[in-house]
């Protein structure tokens, strides 16, 4: 089976960095951080071998079931799981390019075109420290948006996240920016995006 075959965007991508000129905002993009090969083989093992779970989160004065299934290692996971070989990997890549060293990472699986992220911004528990993600997505394609939470006059800002794509979203862009995964009427097959995470202690850098 040929997956997420865009000949386009592997055969003529730069692999180059891109940033952007934001007010607030520290975000760069690295398409085909992972080649189509490696990009292949971590989605199919993430998809298949991940305990996937469904999550359940307030919303208002109820508790609702999250329009995508979850898995979480390092930092707080109380069943002191292993790191799959694939995830040490990946995080390592991640590490090397950043520069930065992370102890946790959320895996959401976006089963169709039902699943998405409602707005919101990534916090630091217990602390008002800026959070850095790291952002990798296998898979489908969806859109990334990012606005920012009191500058309304600015556009949203609207990234497609291709298979083996890399997102890094640093300085204060949590702080002053929301992002969503809106959902799709279009029929789209699955994605796996991991958010690599600095949970508790010092900030881990290299
Ligand atoms: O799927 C994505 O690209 C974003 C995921 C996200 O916003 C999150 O895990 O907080």
């Amino acid at each position: 089976m040929i997956l997420f075959d865009d000949t386009a965007l592997f055969t003529q991508g730069t692999g180059g960095k891109k940033t952007f000129d934001l007010p607030d905002a520290d975000l760069m993009l690295i398409d085909n951080f992972f080649s189509k090969e490696e990009s292949d083989r971590y989605y199919n093992s993430l998809l298949h071998n991940t305990v996937w779970h469904e999550y359940e989160m307030p919303m208002y004065d109820k508790v609702v079931t999250a329009p995508r299934m979850v898995a979480w290692y390092g930092a707080n996971d109380k069943t002191g799981k292993e790191w799959p070989a694939e995830l040490l990997e990946i995080r390592e890549r991640v590490q090397k390019e950043t520069q930065i060293q992370f102890n946790a990472v959320l895996l959401n699986l976006y089963r169709n075109g039902k699943d998405g992220v409602a707005w919101h911004s990534d916090k630091t528990p217990s602390s008002n420290k800026n959070m850095i993600i790291a952002s990798v997505t296998f898979g489908e394609t969806r859109l990334f948006r990012l606005r920012h939470k009191s500058l309304k006059n600015i556009p949203q800002v609207e990234i497609p996240l291709h298979h083996g794509t890399f997102l890094l979203m640093a300085g204060s862009t949590n702080s002053f920016w929301e992002h969503q995964v809106p959902k799709t009427a279009r029929d789209v097959l699955p994605r796996i995006n991991l958010t690599f995470r600095q949970v508790g202690g010092p900030n881990l850098v290299l």
